[in-house]
Formats: structure tokens, sequence, C-alpha cells
């Protein structure tokens, strides 16, 4: 089986996509963590802008955790597959905006080099949640993270990726280059600010000057970036080499739809995104409001409670008897904590989501969803949560959600079959639950008291402490299928 390169592009057979500009042209983006969606999404944005004409948007890819993603697009000269794929329908379009990708372990020195490169006017980061290295309750860097005190002794060759962008501004300040623009596409509120925070605290313990410089000159726009991209598993490569004919280690699997919000503040050169299809905006806060506590929030749900009723797939959750219910439940909870947004109709965004999530054939795991939970729940379940309980407004679909996130920390399925809760403060919730596992009310009061997750009303207020219990003691009684079939919004 040909594996897709520069050489076997042209052997490719007529029905899948191919680039359609000169992949020699200039480096302007570099891009740190260059997992599945950007690949699906960032990437699908910068080609459609080289094809519209607009040059020199190539992306030099990196990663700050390992090599797998540079020996898939490595070899293939950057290539890589973007399936859509929507119920019977699919398209292949082979996406060459990625030039290569570095390993910055191995080499971090290069990937500071990248950084300070005079053509790079715009940084991109997919790092996940847990990647700036930002306590999510306060939203201040986590000063006392190791490798965040090792790039304060070594910011030369960085591990974080704070640590990469302050070393790649320091390193261009000192050759007189403006700043590159700062633009994470992660699945964080007000993920700009958060980002400008980490770099700024991180520059401050470094170089006060350096701090400021970044401050005045800097930017870091905020966005919200919407587009399913379940991760990639070996029978999608094998279906490709079927369906296509070809082989491709780094290929992608997406929905047909994809949105992506993005405020207009930038340092230097920008991109002329809004040429393919993304809204430039001076407020993004209102679309990250929506997409963060109606989509991603129905997906923490479902997640939790989908996998704890044995569903491995979001579609089998959205089918399930009484889901459908706490979704539009939850939903109707968000509505009143969601700010006006021009252009937003709550009734066909929810029908879309619906049609969007029941979308068989991007068998989109329960469990992927449900890692990093504890730098999740906070943006999309519990900021709304608190925000009603404030206005005097009970919300039994969130207290279900998050009483599900609870379950989720025991580590057991309803079988009584281990799992490993993929989450980076695993340890912290299993010692909160240590002797009170299957107890409701001491569950919650443990897992609430983690300050790192919770607002510390969270423990302090009985009507919260017992709404999280009651919920949660449904759960542990009558199991999580009978529980979403049973709901009743208030
Ligand atoms: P992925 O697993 O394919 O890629 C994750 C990337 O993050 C990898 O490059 C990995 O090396 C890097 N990473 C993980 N932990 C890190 C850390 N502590 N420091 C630095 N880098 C770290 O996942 P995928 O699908 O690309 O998603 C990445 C992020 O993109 C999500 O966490 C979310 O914020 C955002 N996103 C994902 C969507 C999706 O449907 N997959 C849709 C919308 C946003
Ligand atoms: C999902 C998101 O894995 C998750 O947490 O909720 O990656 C979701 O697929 C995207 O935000 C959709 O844009």
């Amino acid at each position: 089986m040909q594996r897709l390169s520069t050489t076997t592009l042209s052997t490719l057979p007529d029905k899948v996509v191919r680039p359609a500009f000169d992949r020699t042209q200039a480096i302007g983006v570099v891009h740190l963590g260059t997992g599945a969606f950007h690949r699906a999404h960032q990437a699908h944005y910068m080609q459609a802008l080289m094809e519209a004409g607009h040059d020199g948007w190539m992306i030099r890819g990196s990663s700050l955790r390992s090599g797998q993603v540079a020996e898939q697009l490595n070899p293939q000269d950057g290539l890589y597959t973007i399936l859509v794929r929507d119920g019977d329908r699919e398209e292949a379009r082979i996406c060459g905006a990625i030039h290569d990708v570095l390993v910055a372990p191995d080499n971090p020195a290069a990937l500071v080099a990248a950084l300070a490169e005079e053509n790079v006017d715009l940084v991109t980061l997919t790092v996940t949640e847990k990647g700036y290295c930002v306590d999510v309750a306060s939203g201040q860097l986590r000063l006392s993270d190791p490798d965040i005190q090792h790039d304060i002794a070594n910011i030369a060759t960085p591990r974080t990726a704070p640590g990469f962008l302050v070393a790649g501004l320091m390193a261009r300040r000192e050759r007189g280059l403006a700043p590159f623009t700062v633009l994470s596409c992660d699945n964080l509120s007000h993920n700009g600010e958060r980002v400008r925070t980490a770099v700024l605290d991180l520059a401050a313990e470094i170089d006060p000057a350096l701090a400021d410089w970044i401050s005045e000159h800097g930017a870091f726009p905020s966005s919200m970036v919407d587009r399913i991209v379940p991760a990639t598993t070996e029978a999608d490569i094998e279906a490709l080499e079927t369906h296509f004919g070809y082989h491709d280690a780094a290929m992608v699997k997406a929905e047909p739809f994809t949105q992506w919000v993005v405020e207009d503040s930038f340092a230097g050169r920008r991109p002329p995104l809004e040429t393919v299809g993304v809204q430039m905006t001076n407020d993004v806060a209102g679309w990250e409001s929506v997409k963060l506590r109606m989509l991603n929030a129905s997906h923490s749900l479902m997640c939790y409670l989908g996998a704890l009723a044995g569903h491995d797939y979001i579609h089998e959750v959205m089918a399930a008897e009484g889901f459908e219910n706490v979704v539009d439940t939850l939903w109707d909870e968000v509505e009143p904590t969601l700010p006006a947004i021009e252009g937003f109709d709550p009734k066909s965004y929810r029908q879309a989501l619906k049609a969007r999530f029941s979308n068989s054939a991007l068998q989109h795991r329960t469990v992927q969803i449900a890692m990093d939970g504890s730098q999740k729940i906070p943006q999309r379940l519990v900021a709304a949560y608190l925000e009603r309980h404030r206005r005097g407004l009970s919300s039994p679909a969130h207290a279900l959600a998050i009483a599900g996130w609870m379950r989720w920390q025991y580590g057991t399925d309803e079988q009584g079959q281990p799992y490993r809760v993929d989450d980076p403060l695993a340890e912290k919730t299993a010692a909160a639950l240590e002797g009170n596992r299957g107890e409701a009310e001491a569950t919650v009061q443990a897992l609430t008291a983690l300050s790192a997750i919770f607002d510390p009303i969270m423990t302090q207020d009985a009507a919260l402490q017992q709404e999280l219990s009651s919920a949660l003691k449904g759960l542990l009684d009558n199991g999580a299928a009978a529980t979403v079939a049973h709901f009743q919004s208030a």
C-alpha cells in the first residue's frame, strides 16, 4: 500500500481533493500542539487562505510532548487527509498547510529558533485545557509546577507552552523583531486572556522588562473554535486504505461543520481569515459562552452519564432513553445565562447540535470527552450552575451532569469494572474520595472542597450541597441509565 507523500500525491484517486497552492511558500505560523483538532481546523483554514492566493501562511507544527505526530507527518512531507464524514457520506481532502513538525523535547532550541523567525507573525496553540499550566479556578499561572520552575531557570530550553512563548518572544525582542500574535485555539473561556496571563506571569519571573515589552507590544486575541474531531483509530486508517487506496498515518476524521470566531486584535501581519469564512469580531465572549455552555456542557453531561450507562459513542447516547430530554433541560437552564448574540438563534443551534451529535460516522468516544474533566467542567458546567444559583434558580440537569463527573471519579463502572480516570488531577480526586466512595454527601463534600476545580461557595452553600448530593444519590441508588430515563426537569 503506497503511503501519502509529495511523490505519491499525483497517483491518488481523482476523488481525493488535492492542495491547490505552492507549498514551498514562506512559513508564517508556528503551532504548538499539532494534534487532530489543529489538523482538521486551523490548518484547514490556512490551506483555504493560501488556495485563495493569500501567501505566506504555511505552518511549522510542533509537539511539546512526544515524537508521535512528527513520525506520522514528516515522512509524508507534512501531507495528511482530512476525511469529512457525515452519515454514509465521506470526502477525502489532502491538507498541505503543514510544512513539518518539530519535536520540542528532542530539540527545544529548534522550536525557540522557529518562533524567532522573522516571517512568523502568528503562533497558534491546541495544547489542551491543561497545557497552559494555569489554575482553572483562579486563572493564575501555577508557579509551583515543576516544569514552570524548570522554565524559569532554563528559559533557553523550555518545556511548557508558556515557556516556549516567553522564550520565542525573548528571542524576537533581542533580534529587534516585533512580537508574534498568540492565538489559543483551546476550549477555555477567555482563552486569549488566560494565555496572556500565563506568559506575563512567567516573563515577570525571568525579566520584568521583557514582561513590560510583551504587555505593551504583544497580542493575545481570544477565539471560539468548533469542529468535532474525534481521535483517529487504526480502524480509520485501515478504512481509508480500503476506500481510497493509500496509507496515511496522520489522517484525521471530522464532521462537515466548522466555525472559528476570532477577536480582531493582532500584533503584526494578520491572516485575512474573514476571506475564508472566519468571523472576525471585537467580542468573542458571547460565542464562547454558547459553545462552552451548550455544546461542550452537553458533551460532558453525555460522556459521564452515557459511559456509566454503558455507551461507547456519543451518537449512541443521543439515541438512548431520556438523554435528549436531560440535554434539552440542560440547555433550558443555560439559555438565561447567555448574553445577547447577533446571529445566534437558540432553537436552530439546538437542532444543529442534535444532528451533529447523532452523526454515527464520527464514532466519537465518550471516554475521549471524559478525559481532563477537572479542566473542563468549571467553564462548561459549574459557571452556569453558580450563575443560576446566584439568581435563586435550581438546575437539576447541571446538578446531574456534575454528579456524573463526580461518580466518574470513582474509577469503577456500574458493573464494578475498573477504568483509569484520565485527568491531571486524578490523584487529588482519588485522595479526596478515600473512605467516601458510595456515600453521596461525603463524596460531594470531598470533591467540592478541591479549590483547583470548584469555587469555595460550592462547599459553603447547603442548598448546592443538597442538590448535588441528591443527584449523586440517585446515580448511586439507581444507576445512570435509569436515572436519566426517569429524569424530570424541575
Ligand atoms: P490530541 O490529543 O490530538 O492533541 C492534543 C495536543 O496537545 C497534542 O499535540 C499534545 O502533545 C498536546 N498536549 C497535551 N498535553 C499537553 C501539555 N500539558 N503541554 C503541552 N502540550 C500538551 O487532541 P485534539 O483533538 O487535537 O484536541 C486538542 C485540543 O483542541 C482540545 O483539548 C481542545 O482544547 C481543542 N479542541 C478540540 C476539538 C476536538 O473535537 N477534538 C474541538 C475544539 C477544540
Ligand atoms: C469535546 C470537544 O473532547 C471534548 O471535550 O467536548 O473536543 C468537542 O468535540 C469540541 O469542542 C467540538 O468543537
